[in-house]
C-alpha cells in the first residue's frame, strides 16, 4: 500500500462520486450509478496501490489501468483530475463537443490507451500489454476494471484463458460485481461464487472482497505476482454506493440525476469527501528504456521471376525477414500458423511470437494492447475469421490502434475447402474501418514491400492473401507504395481498362493475351492498394480507354474492390463494370469456381466483348 491512511482513501472515493455525479448531470446524460460503485475500487487502485507519474501518462513504466466498462468514464476522469493532471473544473465539460472527456473513454486523452464502452474487450488488450511488459523487461502491472454484466461476453473468456495460459501475473482484473446490469439485474446477481469458479477453471488467482472495504481491497492488491497466476479480485459493491436513494436500486442504469438529486446526493456525500490534491503517488521503477527504433531498411528480398509463391507464404518470409531489422515486430495467429505461414516467423524468433489459439477476438486485442506499448504487432488468421473479431477491429480504429491483420486464403481461389473458409466479405469490413489501409498484393514480391510498407506506417493495416501459389511478376527493387497502383498492358487503341488484384490479375492478363490475339487491346492495373486506391494511376490509365472500365475480385460485389475503384473514380466520369463473386459458392477446384463465378479470363473476356 502506498503511503497514506484508509480514512483519506475512502475520502477520495467520495469526492470520485460526487465528481461522477456533477458531471454527469451537468451532461445531461452519462451513468453515475455506475461510477458509485467502483469509486472505492478506483480510489484504493490510484491513491492507494498504482505506481505511476501522474505528470506524464505515457512513460513507459507506469502502471496500465484499462477501464473495460468504459460507460463508468466520469469516474476514470475523476480519478486523474484528483491526481492534478488536468483542474478538475474540467470535469464538467464532460460529454461536450470539443472536449476530449468523451462519454466512453478514447485515446484522444494521454491517460487512455484504448478506445472502451464496447462491453468485454479490456482484458484482452490488458493481457497483450502485459505481455509486452515482459518482453521489454519491465514491471508495470496491467489493471482492468470489468461489470459483471460485462463478463456474458465470451470475449472476457476467451481473454481469462489466454491469460491464464500465458500465467499473466503481472495482469490484474478487478470485477465490479455490483448485481445490476443496464435493463436488469445479471444472470447470478450477488452469487458472486459463479464468476469466482469460472476465473479460477481459466488458471487464475481468485480473491472475492466487499468492494466497498478499501483496507480489504488495499490488502488483496498486495498480493500481486506473489504466484504465477493471474489475479482476479471480484469485487461485491452495490451500483449507485454511497447515495442511499440510489445504491442498489434497479431503474438507474445509465441515467443522470437531475439538479436537485445531486444536490442531495452530494449533501450526502460531502461530509466525508476529501481532495486527492497532495497525496503523494509513488514513481514507477526506473528500469532501462525500451529500444525499439524503426529500422531505415530491410534487408533485400531474392525472387526470380516466374518463382510459383503463394502470397500467404511470402508474407511469412517477410515477417521473418524484417524482424531481423525490426525489433518492434512481434506477431500472433489463431492457431493457423502453418496455412497463414507466420510459422516462419515463429521459427525464427519464437520469442516474439504468441499463438494465441483458436480465439480471434482475443487475438485482436492482444495485438491492439502490444501496440499501444510501441511494438508493431502482426495478427494472422484465415481472412474470413477475422470477421469474427469484427468489432475488436472497429474499436481499434477508434483506439487509433497501430495494428497489422494478415488474412490468409481469401475468397473462392481457395477452392476445395469450401464456403465456410472462403473471405468474400473482408474487404468490405476492413474498408470501412476508421483510418485503415487494405492491401492486396498478388504475387511474392509485391506482398513482401506491402509488408514493409504496413511495419513502418502507423496505423490499422489489412493484408489479404491467398492459398494458391502465383507467379512472381515483379523484380525484387520494384516499389509499391500505399496507395499506388501497378500498369501491367498498356498499348495504344486499349479498348478498356480492366482493374484487378490478388488472383484476378493473373486472369486479367491471360485474357489480355487471348485477346490480343483477335486484335482486341486492353489495359490491365494491379490494383494492390485498395485503401487508399491508386487513384493517380487508375484515372490516368482509364481516361485513355474512354472512361471505360470493369474490375475483377475474388470477392462478394458488396463492398470489395469494384465499389472502392467506383467510389472513387465515378465523379470523374468513369463508367465501372463490376465482375465479382454474386451467388453462394461451394467446393470445387479453383479454375471451376473462378469459372462458376464469372471472374475469370474468360469471364473477362466476355465483358469485354460485351462492352
Ligand atoms: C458489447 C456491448 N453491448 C451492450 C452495451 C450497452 N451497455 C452499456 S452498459 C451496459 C450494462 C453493463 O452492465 P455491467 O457490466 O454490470 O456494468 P455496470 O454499469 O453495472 O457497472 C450495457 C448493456 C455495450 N456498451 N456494449
Ligand atoms: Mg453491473
Amino acid at each position: 500500500m502506498n503511503d497514506i491512511d484508509i480514512e483519506s482513501l475512502k475520502g477520495i472515493a467520495n469526492q470520485l462520486r460526487i465528481h461522477s455525479i456533477s458531471a454527469t448531470t451537468a451532461a445531461g446524460s452519462g451513468h453515475p450509478t455506475s461510477c458509485c460503485s467502483a469509486a472505492d475500487v478506483v480510489a484504493a487502485l490510484f491513491f492507494g496501490h498504482m505506481r505511476y507519474d501522474a505528470k506524464n501518462p505515457h512513460y513507459y513504466n507506469n502502471d496500465r489501468f484499462i477501464l473495460s466498462k468504459g460507460h463508468a468514464a466520469p469516474l476514470l476522469y475523476a480519478a486523474w483530475a484528483e491526481t492534478g493532471l488536468f483542474p478538475v473544473s474540467d470535469l464538467l465539460k464532460l460529454r461536450t463537443f470539443g472536449s476530449n472527456l468523451e462519454g466512453h473513454p478514447t485515446p484522444r486523452l494521454p491517460f487512455v490507451d484504448v478506445a472502451t464502452g464496447s462491453l468485454g474487450q479490456g482484458l484482452s488488450v490488458g493481457a497483450g500489454m502485459a505481455l509486452a511488459a515482459r518482453l521489454d523487461k519491465l514491471d508495470y502491472n496491467t489493471f482492468v476494471l470489468l461489470g459483471d454484466g460485462e463478463l456474458a461476453e465470451g470475449s472476457v473468456w476467451e481473454a481469462a484463458s489466454f491469460a491464464g495460459i500465458y500465467k499473466l501475473n503481472n495482469l490484474i482484473a478487478i470485477v465490479d460485481a455490483n448485481r445490476l446490469g443496464q435493463s436488469q439485474a445479471t444472470a447470478f446477481g450477488h452469487n458472486v461464487g459463479v464468476y469466482a469458479e469460472r476465473f479460477e477453471a481459466f488458471g487464475w488467482r481468485v480473491e472475492v472482497v466487499d468492494g466497498h472495504d478499501i483496507e480489504e481491497i488495499v490488502e488483496v492488491l498486495g498480493g500481486i505476482g506473489l504466484d504465477d497466476k493471474p489475479l482476479v479480485i471480484i469485487a461485491k459493491t452495490y451500483k449507485g454506493a454511497g447515495v442511499s436513494f440510489l445504491q442498489d436500486k434497479e431503474g438507474w442504469h445509465g441515467k443522470p440525476l437531475s439538479t436537485e438529486e445531486a444536490a442531495k446526493a452530494i449533501a450526502e456525500l460531502q461530509p466525508t469527501a476529501k481532495s486527492g490534491a497532495g497525496v503523494v503517488i509513488p514513481a514507477p521503477n526506473h528500469l532501462p528504456e525500451p529500444n525499439n527504433p524503426a529500422p531505415a531498411g530491410y534487408p533485400p528480398i531474392n525472387y526470380k521471376i516466374g518463382d510459383k509463391v503463394a502470397t500467404r507464404e511470402a508474407y511469412g518470409n517477410a515477417l521473418a525477414r524484417i524482424a531481423e531489422v525490426d525489433p518492434r515486430v512481434v506477431a500472433m495467429d489463431g492457431d493457423t500458423k502453418n496455412s497463414t505461414y507466420a510459422e516462419k516467423f515463429f521459427n525464427k524468433f519464437p520469442a516474439r511470437f504468441i499463438e494465441c489459439f483458436i480465439a480471434e477476438q482475443n487475438m485482436v486485442g492482444v495485438a491492439t494492447g502490444c501496440g499501444t506499448r510501441e511494438k508493431v504487432p502482426f495478427a494472422s488468421t484465415f481472412a474470413c475469421f477475422f470477421t469474427r473479431a469484427a468489432d475488436q477491429i472497429r474499436v481499434a480504429g477508434i483506439s487509433q490502434a497501430n495494428l497489422k491483420l494478415a488474412g490468409s486464403h481469401a475468397g473462392v481461389s481457395i477452392g476445395e475447402d469450401g464456403p465456410s473458409q472462403m473471405a468474400l466479405e473482408d474487404v468490405a469490413l476492413m474498408r470501412a474501418i476508421a483510418g485503415s489501409t487494405v492491401l492486396y498484393p498478388c504475387d511474392a514480391v509485391g506482398t513482401e514491400k506491402l509488408v514493409e510498407q504496413m511495419a513502418q506506417h502507423r496505423g490499422i493495416c489489412y493484408l489479404r492473401t491467398a492459398r494458391p501459389k502465383t507467379p512472381v511478376i515483379y523484380n525484387n527493387d520494384e516499389a509499391f507504395p500505399i496507395g499506388g497502383a501497378k500498369v501491367l498492358r498498356q498499348n495504344a487503341g486499349d479498348k478498356v481498362t480492366i482493374i484487378a488484384a490478388g488472383v484476378t490479375v493473373y486472369e486479367a492478363l491471360k485474357a489480355a493475351d487471348a485477346l490480343k490475339n483477335e486484335g482486341i487491346g486492353i489495359t490491365v492495373v494491379d490494383a494492390y492498394s485498395i485503401k487508399p486506391l491508386g487513384k493517380k494511376e487508375i484515372l490516368a490509365a482509364a481516361h485513355k480507354t474512354h472512361n471505360a472500365v470493369i474490375t475483377v475480385e475474388d470477392h462478394y460485389a458488396e463492398g470489395g474492390l469494384g465499389d472502392a475503384v467506383a467510389g472513387d473514380v465515378s465523379a470523374d466520369g468513369i463508367k465501372v463494370h463490376k465482375l465479382a463473386v454474386t451467388s453462394l459458392p461451394r467446393s470445387g477446384k479453383p479454375e471451376e469456381l473462378l469459372a462458376h463465378h464469372g471472374i475469370d479470363a474468360a469471364a473477362i473476356v466476355k465483358k469485354v466483348k460485351s462492352l
